[in-house]
Formats: structure tokens, sequence, C-alpha cells
């Protein structure tokens, strides 16, 4: 017998409910019953299907994520190593185990949300503090996604990044296990243009075609993430002129301040008519500009961190009066 039957009898019978309930009720009994058992299953089922799923996606997103670090390192042109420690923090009111999931990951301000890497996180439980961390190879599945990442991780002062995946969770004392999503937005430093960098002890060849200039690079890194990116060059700019190529080998920048040697094949002349004119020739400073060339890791260009360094102008103001005073070469202005 269906809800609408016992509602419908309920009804026909309405008249004699006047009497009193005793012989109604008396007659009916197997329909109350019926109506206090669909009361309790649909409670139970609103409970279980509605209830208990709002509150373990609310437990969830209410969760902070923080992230401690984040190593980007065996990078290939396809591929690369990606770690990250971070941690789940929980008010720790519900007691639950959340299954392990795949976590896209994109720019939040970036539209349409296009994921750069999906990373798998493991199986955790619900517990105050959560230690996840995790270290996978990963695809680069998106080429252009990846390679926008990257040129915002170098660019921005800081830049939002979403972690979002579709998961179970099974709450203690049940045995169904229900859908959620995982979705955290996280902003993350960025490397911020290599804002301050600085290019200290130089060294110039007054002889040489190439490898003519050495020095050393304070490059900073102000992100919470360890970049292998490999040997890069850059086009060196004097006055908008292309005047070299400067290399920086082995580069892995390292959050904090990165002392990067570097060498370089400038063209003598323009230096040489840099130096010797105002105001250059009063400070021995000439200002320069690099901006990426090109990435190459054990022969093979990285992409993605090469298009991304190409979109970076850096300004870079070198001391060259006392390399060339080194170097015997006493500038001074015409
Ligand atoms: C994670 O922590 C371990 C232990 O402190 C450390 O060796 C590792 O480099 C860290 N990884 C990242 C991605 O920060
Ligand atoms: C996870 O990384 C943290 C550093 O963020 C480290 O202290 C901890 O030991 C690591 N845990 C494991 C299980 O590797
Ligand atoms: C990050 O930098 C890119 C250019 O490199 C720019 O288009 C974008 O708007 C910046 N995003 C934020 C959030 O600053
Ligand atoms: C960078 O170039 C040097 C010199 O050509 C080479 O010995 C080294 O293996 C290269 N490093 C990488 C990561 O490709
Ligand atoms: C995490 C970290 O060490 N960040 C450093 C990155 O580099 C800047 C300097 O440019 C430091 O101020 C940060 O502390």
């Amino acid at each position: 017998m269906s809800d609408k039957d016992v509602a419908q009898q309920h009804q026909e019978n309405a008249p004699q409910k006047k009497r009193g309930c005793a012989a109604h009720c008396k007659r009916f009994w197997w329909a109350y019953l019926i109506l206090a058992v669909v009361v309790i299953v649909l409670v139970v089922v609103l409970v279980l299907f509605v209830g208990v799923p709002k509150i373990a996606q609310k437990k969830i997103n209410e969760a902070k994520l923080n992230i401690d670090g984040i190593i980007v390192s065996e990078t290939e042109p396809n591929k690369y190593r990606m770690s990250v420690n971070s941690s789940i923090t929980t008010d720790g009111s519900v007691h639950a185990d959340i299954d392990g999931f795949v976590g896209n990951m994109y720019l939040e301000d970036l539209e349409p949300h296009t994921p750069f890497a999906a990373l798998n996180f493991p199986a955790t439980t619900s517990q105050k503090f959560t230690e996840v961390n995790v270290s996978q190879i990963v695809d680069v599945a998106n080429m252009d996604a990846f390679t926008t990442f990257n040129t915002w991780l170098l660019a921005n002062e800081s830049l939002k990044l979403t972690i979002e995946g579709d998961t179970h969770v099974r709450v203690k004392g049940l045995s169904k296990k229900y859908g959620v999503t995982f979705k955290k937005t996280i902003e993350l430093k960025g490397l911020n243009g290599f804002k301050g960098l600085e290019v200290t002890e130089p060294h110039v060849d007054l002889v040489a075609l190439t490898n003519n200039f050495q020095a050393l690079v304070k490059v900073p890194n102000a992100s919470i993430l360890t970049i292998e990116i490999g040997n890069a060059t850059f086009v060196n700019k004097y006055d908008g002129e292309d005047i070299g190529t400067v290399y920086m080998d082995n580069l892995v920048l390292y959050p904090g301040i990165n002392d990067v040697p570097m060498h370089a094949d400038i063209k003598q002349e323009p230096v040489l008519v840099a130096i010797t004119t105002k105001p250059h020739c009063t400070d021995g400073i000439v200002p320069f500009d690099l901006s990426g060339k090109d990435v190459k890791k054990d022969g093979e260009t990285l992409s993605y961190y090469a298009n991304a360094l190409s979109q970076l102008e850096l300004n870079v103001p070198i001391k060259l009066g006392d390399a060339f005073a080194e170097a015997g070469l006493e500038v001074s202005c015409d």
C-alpha cells in the first residue's frame, strides 16, 4: 500500500473520526504503523543521504590546507617530478576517512580553469592535523596550461592556486561512503619577475670574443617553490639592441636568495661605447636588459620554462667600471 492509498483511506474515514479515536484507531492501527515507519524511514534517509553528505562536504570545505613546500625536479620536456609537503587542519569534530583522490591544479584567476597538473593525494582521516606529503612524476597533459602557470609563477608577486578533486568520505559508524568535492584555493608567492636580482663580481676579458664576461647573479626567490630549471640562456640587450647571450648553467632556484654563476658572450664594441658615454662613464654602471632565450636540460629544450622566461624582461644594472679597470682599461668620459 502506497502513501497515497493510506491518505485516501484516511480521508474516506474522516467523518468517523469525530466519534473518537478508539474505534477508528483500533481498526486502522496498521495504517498508522505504516505511516510511522514511512516517516522514520524518510527521516533516516534524509539524514543519511542529505544530512550526512552535507555535513561531510561542509567539514571538507572548512578544512584548511597549508602548503609548506613545493619542489619541481627531474624536469624533462614532457614530464617532471612534483613534490608537495602540506598539512590539512580540521576542527576534528567529525571522525571520518577520506579516500585518496586525483587533485587537479589550476590557476584560480585564469578562466576557463584549465588544470596544469594532476597529483594523486593519499587517503587521509579527518584528524585535527594531518600531514600530506606527495611526490610523483607528473606528465605534462596540457603544455599551454603548464607554461602559463610557470609564466605567472615567475612574473607575479602572488598567484592563486586551486586544487580540486572528487573523493569519498566514510563517517565513522556508518558503512556508506559519500561523494564529496575537495576544493582548496591557496595564495602562493611568486618570483615577482626576479625583482631585486643583482649581478655582482663582474669580470671582463677584453680580448676573447666568447665567454668574455663572468659574474655572480643574486637571484631572489620569494616563493616557497624549489624549481629545477636547467641550462638557461638569456638575450642580453643594451639600449634595445641584442649584444650577446648570457648563460646560467644548471640553474636550480631555491626559496631565498640564490647565488648563481653566469657567463656570457658579449659584443665588446657596444659595451665600450656605453661605458664611455654619460651618464655611465661617471658611475661606471651600465644598464642591461635580460630576457629568456632558451632552457635546455641534457640537450633537450624545456619549452614550459623557455617560453615563460622569454616573457620576462629583467633590468640589470652592472658595475662595469671596476671590471674594466681590473682588466687594465680605465674608462673615462670621452
Ligand atoms: C618535505 O619534507 C621533507 C622532510 O622535512 C624534506 O626532506 C623535503 O624536501 C620536503 N619536500 C618539500 C616539497 O618541501
Ligand atoms: C612531511 O613534510 C614535513 C615538512 O613540511 C615534514 O616535517 C614531515 O616529516 C614530512 N612527513 C613525512 C611523512 O614525510
Ligand atoms: C599574473 O601575470 C600575468 C602576466 O604574466 C597577468 O596576465 C595576470 O593577470 C597576473 N595575474 C595576477 C593575479 O596578478
Ligand atoms: C649544461 O651545460 C653544460 C655545459 O655544456 C653541461 O655540462 C651540463 O650537463 C648541462 N646541464 C644540463 C642540466 O643540461
Ligand atoms: C621562503 C624564503 O626564503 N623566501 C625568501 C625569498 O627571497 C626573498 C629575498 O628576495 C626573501 O626575503 C624571502 O625570505
